[in-house]
């Protein structure tokens, strides 16, 4: 089954978002694997942004993640990465459709309330930077024929 990281950053947590966002992707079907409340380290922030370090909004940005602590995710579910990137809307959420999650909590590109893995590749590196293997957890939570047709 497909798995991809998602973060709400601290504008997010610090607004109080963090039910409201794990809600909408507990009620489309997903199935929550992993999650851990942490201030981030700076290594690790440089290592997910790696191919935005040289950007000009870059130490910006690195002060706004690391200004608080970010709820970290593994979500899994049948296409979890494209659909999940869906629910939360484009980078910009002045651009961001209503029903995403940057769409209807967002304003300013750099307080965008949540991070989600782009492609199936940057899911497994996200995934590998901020969780071990065993804080990943295989479970049961219902008959998947209930939400699956295959
Ligand atoms: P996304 O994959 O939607 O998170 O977007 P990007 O990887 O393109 O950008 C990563 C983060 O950099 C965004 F969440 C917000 C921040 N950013 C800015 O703050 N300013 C910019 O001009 C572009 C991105």
């Amino acid at each position: 089954m497909d798995r991809t990281f998602v973060m709400v950053k601290p504008d997010g947590v610090q607004r109080g978002l963090v039910g409201e966002i794990v809600t909408r992707f507990e009620a489309k079907g997903f199935k929550l694997v992993a999650a851990r409340f942490e201030k981030l380290p700076e290594a690790r922030v440089n290592e997910h942004y790696k191919e935005h370090l040289s950007k000009p909004f870059f130490p910006a940005m690195k002060s706004y993640i690391m200004g608080g602590p970010c709820f970290l995710m593994v979500w899994e579910g049948k296409n979890v990465v494209s659909i999940v990137r869906k629910m939360i809307g484009a980078t910009n959420p002045q651009e961001a459709a209503p029903g995403t999650v940057r769409g209807d909590f967002g304003i300013d590109i750099g307080r965008n309330v949540i991070h989600a893995s782009d492609s199936p590749e940057s899911a497994a590196r996200e995934i590998g930077i901020h969780f071990k293997s065993e804080e990943v957890f295989t479970y049961t939570r219902i008959d998947e024929s209930v939400l699956y047709e295959y």
